[in-house]
């Protein structure tokens, strides 16, 4: 009985020990800088269909890369979200309602790629989408939405500005 309650001791001695290791996690490693270099801007998409940042500026044609975090849980089919760039002028509510005819191409109506700068894939709960482009030269407020159906209207949507 002695030598149990030794062991417990030692055991509960040892434990705060053996989590203390654990929890010195390595540190994450350094994401990969895109081939074509730019300036990373990470924006992450939950369940309630909006943007963390709603609001981006940039130069002139600086180089710019944008990473698209979905932190939700549902999947792809339900809930996907992108970023589409739309050039300036362009209605995000006309290419929002030409996307819901276009989920084999990810919700980027092949009709509407003639007014879009930049675009990621679809991602759903947990994945990470991108995509490196180059800023517009003209100054000015260009829109960006999320084009899966119904998610602009919920206000899935934001500005970039170059100036
Ligand atoms: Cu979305």
């Amino acid at each position: 009985m002695k030598i149990f309650s030794l062991v417990c001791v030692l055991a509960l001695a040892a434990a705060p020990m053996a989590g203390a290791q654990t929890k010195k996690a390595p540190a994450p490693a350094a994401k990969a800088a895109p081939a074509g270099g730019g300036r990373t801007i990470e924006i992450t998409a939950s369940d309630a269909m909006k943007y963390s940042v709603t609001e981006l500026a940039t130069k002139p044609g600086e180089k710019l890369h944008v990473v698209l975090k979905a932190v939700g849980s549902m999947p792809k089919i339900a809930m996907g979200h992108n970023f589409v760039l739309l050039k300036a002028g362009v209605s995000p509510m006309e290419v929002s309602n030409a996307a819901f005819n276009a989920r084999e191409t990810d919700f980027v109506p092949a009709a509407m790629q003639d007014k879009i700068i930049a675009f990621t894939k679809l991602a759903g709960g947990g994945e990470t989408v991108d995509v490196t482009f180059t800023a517009p030269a003209k100054p000015g407020k260009y829109d960006y939405l999320c084009t899966f159906p119904g998610h602009f209207a919920a206000g899935m949507k934001g500005t970039l500005t170059v100036k």
